[in-house]
């Protein structure tokens, strides 16, 4: 018995060491020299939220690599505070990706908003992770972060960045950040925004070509229709200079995925304060007032999740994705809250311990689809999330299975982008930097016995 099982566990950190070896090949081809890029192939930019995850993972491998990852991505912040969601690489070409540099315009169409002259970004934003990822960075080795004054410089940066969503993006009045366009909460496609974005005419048909199909299959990526409407959203954000106070802002809606990530970071925001010589207090003091805002405004008593709200008629949408789950790494959830919202993961609704991972969205829905982005498949950094979020809430059992879950997900699929929930074939491209970066840092908490 005893030799089995000695066997099993030589096995699995046979594994184990295989997967951290594929993992790390896949964050070494995927790094340009100054940042990563999620994917050679479909995403060949540095994306923020990306480089966030990708920083956690990076940090186990080279924490100065990680904290570089970060620092790259905020060279290109802009004045106001704004970290764009893309920051373009000049020396790939225009018709790799789409909507390109020459769509964005941020160096002209941005300059009153702050945005640098170098290089191009994007003028829309995605989910705070980074105050996160830059303490996790630091964590990895306190010396190497104070040798190079890592958190110091990241520390105003950072300030700044949070300073801006509370200025400039508080469109409901009540304290939380709103999403302007369904790509910045990075749930893009998700049935979450089909009510707000079906209010924006479609950009005409020939007036842009899509990149994204040239190395995805149609099926697993959003409609011409709604693409037609991102591309529209953006082109009138670009057309107000990206300024908050001069677009009306036809998509503006509070998320629970941002709100609760932006908590998360507030806190950690307030770690590397301390930890620079500075104030906590206020950091702090923003988390608190945010999670106020955040049980008063998208809790959704009646389906027990957390939900967006439309703030074109302050009206909750009841859709059922795995955004409303997000707010399990909230610490100091009410208990109740916790309760209900840890009985849906794992409800029919998600089918957590039975799923692949944790689908984006509700497995009974009427959007449900298994293949296409974010309107069902499970992606592995909302897993990452959740299994931090049931960590933190006690529930330590279901965590360490959707961390086996999502390790064995990572492997069988080479990396994959996303997962069909019910069989596990991987969806989207491979080699996806996030996901072999969340499997890195996965991996370091099963070798430390978490
Ligand atoms: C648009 C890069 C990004 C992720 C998003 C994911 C997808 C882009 C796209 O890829 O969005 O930003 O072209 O579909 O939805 O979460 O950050 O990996």
């Amino acid at each position: 018995m005893t030799a089995v099982l000695e066997a099993g566990r030589q096995d699995t950190s046979c594994d184990h060491r295989r997967l951290r070896a594929a993992a790390i090949r896949v964050l070494l081809d995927n790094w340009t020299g100054t940042g990563t890029v999620p994917s050679q192939s479909l995403y060949p930019h540095q994306w923020s939220w990306d480089s966030a995850f990708i920083a956690i993972g990076l940090r186990h491998l080279s924490p100065r690599r990680a904290q570089q990852e970060l620092e790259s991505l905020l060279s290109a912040q802009w004045r106001d505070g704004r970290i764009p969601h893309i920051v373009f690489n000049p020396a790939v070409p225009p018709q790799a990706y789409f909507p390109s540099p020459d769509f964005w315009r941020s160096s002209t169409a941005g300059r009153g908003s702050g945005a640098p002259a170098a290089p191009e970004t994007s003028g829309i934003v995605q989910p705070p992770v980074h105050a996160l990822a830059a303490w996790l960075a630091h964590l990895a080795d306190p010396h190497e972060s104070e040798r190079r004054g890592f958190l110091r410089r990241v520390h105003r940066k950072l300030d700044a960045w949070h300073r801006y969503l509370a200025a400039h993006r508080d469109l409901g009045g009540h304290g939380l950040a709103a999403i302007v366009h369904p790509w910045e909460p990075g749930l893009d496609n998700s049935p979450c925004w089909d009510v707000p974005l079906h209010r924006v005419s479609p950009a005409p048909g020939g007036s842009f070509r899509r990149a994204d199909l040239k190395h995805s299959a149609a099926a697993d990526r959003p409609t011409d229709l709604d693409y037609a409407r991102y591309v529209e959203l953006a082109r009138t954000y670009r057309d107000h200079g990206y300024d908050d106070a001069r677009t009306a802002h036809v998509f503006r809606v509070e998320d629970p995925g941002f709100n609760a990530l932006l908590i998360a970071s507030e806190y950690a925001l307030a770690d590397i304060a301390e930890a620079v010589g500075a104030d906590p207090g206020p950091g702090r003091a923003r988390a608190e007032r945010l999670t106020r805002a955040l049980l008063d405004r998208l809790w959704d008593k009646e389906r027990s999740v957390f939900a967006a709200r439309d703030l074109h008629d302050d009206r909750l949408l009841p859709v059922i994705a795995v955004n409303g789950l997000l707010p399990l790494v909230v610490p100091g959830l009410p208990a109740p809250v916790v309760t209900a919202l840890t009985a849906t993961a794992t409800g029919e609704h998600f089918g957590l311990g039975t799923s692949h991972m944790v689908p984006s969205y509700d497995l009974e829905g009427p959007e449900f689809d298994a293949k296409r982005y974010w309107r069902g498949p499970s992606w592995f950094n909302t897993a990452w999330l959740i299994h931090h979020g049931l960590r933190a809430v006690g529930a330590t059992e279901r965590a360490a299975r959707l961390l086996d879950g999502f390790l064995d997900d990572a492997r069988a699929t080479g990396f994959a982008e996303y997962v069909d929930p019910h069989s596990g074939a991987g969806r989207g491209i491979r080699n996806f930097s996030w996901t072999a970066a969340l499997t890195l840092d996965l991996l370091a908490d099963r070798e430390a016995g978490r």
